[in-house]
């Protein structure tokens, strides 16, 4: 009765309010609240109908609550993972209109009646608000949030959508799903993360809606002055995270929800899939064909017909009779495997997963007590209930077999759960998990079903291989997923849309959290022309994860399927990502510590530049190439925006001067790329496999601008060594001194020594040769060509055609300075 005379007063107060409102009227929104004292960082705000929770985490991350019963459910996250915040300094200060929570950088203002919160800085200046005439609401289950939309503010991030990088104006719906042949209009896809950033005239805020639920964000589709989200079960549960700056958004998000565990370096060169690679011999014949033609690659890919009648963690004996000697063989071929995982376990009392999942009760049951049993790849399939710790610990303990074999990598698919169901695609909503002790139906933990599984894989593998880092692929995540795997973007399409398309989704997926993602090179669907898998291919490189991979029954997709002109193209491109390798394990390194995406949008970088916030098909891989892909056909240049700053064309070692927008050669067998002035890129010499030998030469790429500096990172690539001190940490710096350039390595710090090596020093668009290059307050001697310097070193070489001093030394642990000397001829750039 209650209730019902409660809504009759929400309908008047909205009819009130005007507007069109009325299209809400089952919507109960929050009148007035009175507020209970503050405990520690949180303060509490109740009426009869519903409870409000707002605690401030930390000076720059506030949580807000809402539940339309008496009592907040249980406190539990798979997302969240830091507990131990130091407890922030807080002031609460009320009045019987308004409480105000200030923290250091904050200012969170309540009003009580009608119930509405907004976000302020400590000047005062207004961040984010509820909407006028809506705030917080519930119908039934579902609960949403409005909140105000500037009309000059955009949004990113929310994780996997195949649309624009701006999510202004757009709608979306978060539902992990199974997505074949998707489309820039498809939606919902693989991957759910309740994350968007914010950016008004160059500051920027974030909001994390916590609620694993199927949920869904309107960004002004339906009202253009306000955004909403919201969800159809459980609690309100959002993060507003302060910025301004928005890589300080990322950093808070990253904090709360976790970062990418750094890669092994293998994990982060070339790799080869199709669906599938079958048998045996065909396996051999592609990684004989990469070794012939010198095409590196890393990693190969088995798909599910690896496996004896798609049964999980089992060999098909006819394709492959003996995996371990194959997987050996391989391995000294410089190759390591990644073969596919279903969650689905095929109904089979004669398959010993099924026995033991069955005996351990590991699988997912109906209300009634029966197994849920879907249609996958297998036939009639189980699906482990991932949500119950024990039995991720089952689902380790099964990798023993396969990693005993000689598996490197483990490729999670179809974990949506993905079920030949229609037209749900899924599991049964009703189906019951465990979801931490609390018995929740498939609805609720659908969408951390992939982050699970990717859990599971995780832990599992480091069980049995403790001090390597694990390579785990999912398709489908939620929030914090980057803790556990990599994530690729599922079946797209060999179209020219699909990889333009790949460019906002993975910038947006890097605002998401997950770093170590990329999309099917040439396309899963279909298969590409010659020139779109080249194109492709030449982006591709720069995707964080980088891997060919197609569907079955489409035509052959390797580096050299498209003739012999195309294969030396794709091969430099290949080459060219193994050169940038210790600049690319740079940025992952630095994503592992930060937060901030390896592949960028540009806005994170220059967000007060709305050509940059705008730029969708254009890049920053880590701190400082600006990589600008050819996306569409037949295209021989393009147009491309430089933000502010000197740009090196990283090909002719051009300057241009930025912001421009600028139009470049770009014939097929040639990016656009820019290198940031001031950059030392690390490169290391081509190699067909990471581990083939060691980085010898590092060579550092300066381009010279002022005064500069950059940090440089290097472990094993491999191990856990580095959390226990076994790594080397170094600067370099670039100083323009009247008219020398001294370019200096510090000592190293850390324990981590890489053997003996050679070290080369690029510098580019030197105008002239310089008078003198000192090493060490000795002069050098000056070589009369390239290979006379390798003889001589150390010693320099300048290089005329290309504008290039080049110094050739070793690779002193105490660090190197070099001077050159142009004797009185001023440079152009001081
Ligand atoms: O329904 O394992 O996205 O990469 O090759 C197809 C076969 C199942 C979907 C994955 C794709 C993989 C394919 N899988």
């Amino acid at each position: 009765m209650l209730r019902r005379l409660w809504c009759y007063f929400a309908v008047v107060l909205i009819l009130i309010a005007g507007n069109v409102r009325t299209l809400h009227a089952e919507w109960h929104f929050i009148d007035r609240m009175t507020e209970g004292p503050p405990q520690g960082n949180s303060i509490t705000f109740k009426n009869s109908q519903a409870l409000v929770q707002v605690t401030a985490v930390s000076p720059d991350v506030v949580r807000v609550r809402m539940t339309h019963g008496a009592a907040f459910g249980p406190d539990f996250s798979y997302a969240v993972v830091k507990a131990d915040w130091p407890t922030p300094q807080l002031e609460f200060a009320g009045t019987s209109q308004t409480e105000t929570i200030q923290t250091a950088d904050l200012e969170v203002r309540v009003q009580l009646a009608p119930f509405r919160i907004s976000f302020h800085d400590r000047a005062g200046r207004l961040i984010a608000k509820d909407a006028d005439g809506m705030g917080m609401a519930w119908d039934g289950d579902r609960v949403r949030c409005w909140k105000w939309m500037p009309s000059d503010e955009h949004y990113f991030g929310l994780g996997e959508k195949g649309d624009d990088l701006d999510k202004r104006g757009h709608a979306y719906v978060m539902w992990n799903t199974d997505a074949y042949g998707w489309g820039a209009a498809t939606d919902p896809l693989y991957v759910s993360i309740p994350f968007f950033l914010a950016l008004r005239s160059g500051r920027a805020y974030g909001l994390f809606f916590d609620n694993t639920y199927r949920s869904s964000f309107d960004m002004g589709k339906e009202f253009p002055e306000m955004y909403s989200f919201g969800s159809e079960g459980g609690e309100i549960n959002y993060y507003f995270i302060n910025g301004p700056d928005p890589k300080q958004v990322l950093e808070r998000y990253t904090n709360l929800t976790g970062r990418m565990p750094l890669p092994a370096r293998w994990q982060i060169a070339y790799q080869q899939s199709r669906y599938s690679y079958y048998p045996e011999s065909m396996v051999r014949f592609i990684a004989d064909n990469f070794r012939e033609r010198h095409i590196p690659c890393d990693v190969l890919y088995l798909d599910i017909q690896y496996m004896d009648g798609c049964r999980v963690f089992t060999w098909d004996k006819a394709g492959f009779p003996d995996p371990r000697k194959l997987l050996s063989d391989l391995r000294r071929q410089g190759f390591r495997v990644v073969t596919i995982l279903d969650p689905g376990v095929k109904v089979d009392p004669n398959y010993w997963v099924y026995q033991q999942g069955l005996a351990g009760n590991d699988f997912v049951k109906m209300p009634d007590g029966k197994l849920f049993i879907g249609k996958v790849w297998p036939g009639d399939s189980v699906f482990p209930d991932f949500t119950w710790h024990r039995v991720r610990d089952w689902w380790g303990s099964l990798y023993q077999g396969l990693i005993q074999d000689g598996v490197a990598g483990f490729w999670d698919d179809m974990d949506e759960p993905s079920v030949f169901e229609f037209p749900s695609r899924t599991m049964s909503p009703d189906a019951v998990f465990n979801d931490h002790g609390q018995e929740s139906p498939h609805l609720k933990v659908h969408n951390v079903y992939g982050l699970l599984m990717s859990e599971a894989t995780r832990e599992g593998v480091l069980k049995y291989r403790p001090n390597e880092r694990p390579l785990v692929i999912t398709r489908d995540t939620y929030a914090g997923g980057q803790r556990y795997a990599a994530v690729w973007t599922g079946d797209n399409s060999s179209t020219w849309e699909h990889l333009r398309l790949s460019l906002p989704e993975l910038m947006n997926m890097g605002i998401s959290g997950l770093s170590l993602v990329g999309a099917d090179i040439g396309g899963f669907a279909m298969s590409p022309s010659p020139d779109l898998y080249t194109r492709w291919l030449e982006a591709g490189v720069f995707y964080p994860f980088c891997r060919t991979h197609t569907e079955i029954g489409s035509r052959n997709q390797e580096p050299w399927s498209y003739g012999n002109r195309r294969e030396d193209i794709n091969r430099q491109s290949i080459e060219l990502r193994y050169r940038l390798l210790p600049y690319f394990y740079n940025a992952f390194h630095q994503a592992a510590e930060t937060g901030l995406p390896v592949m960028r949008a540009l806005l994170l970088e220059f967000p007060d530049d709305a050509k940059a916030v705008g730029a969708e098909d254009e890049f920053l891989l880590g701190d400082d190439l600006l990589v600008t892909p050819v996306v569409k056909d037949g295209e021989i240049s393009r147009s491309v925006y430089l933000p502010k700053g000197e740009w090196f064309d990283f090909w002719s070692s051009r300057v241009y001067d930025g912001p421009a927008q600028i139009q470049v050669d770009a014939p097929l067998d040639r990016i656009p790329l820019f290198v940031r002035g001031g950059a030392v890129i690390p490169t290391q010499q081509v190699v067909e496999y990471t581990d083939q030998t060691p980085i010898d030469p590092l060579t550092l790429e300066v381009y010279p601008q002022g005064d500069s500096s950059r940090e440089y990172y290097e472990d094993d690539g491999l191990t856990f060594d580095y959390l226990r001190g076994v790594y080397l940490k170094q600067s370099f710096t670039v100083k323009a001194d009247g008219n020398a350039i001294i370019v200096a390595t510090s000592a190293r710090k850390g324990s981590y020594q890489p053997p003996t090596r050679h070290l080369e020093i690029r510098i580019h668009d030197e105008q002239c040769a310089p008078h003198q290059v000192d090493l060490g307050g000795t002069a050098l001697p000056r070589a009369e060509s390239l290979d006379g310097l390798k003889q001589a070193s150390p010693a320099w070489y300048y290089d005329a055609a290309s504008r290039t001093l080049i110094i050739e030394t070793f690779d002193n642990p105490q660090g190197v300075i070099a001077r050159l000397m142009n004797n009185g001829i001023t440079r152009d750039r001081p």
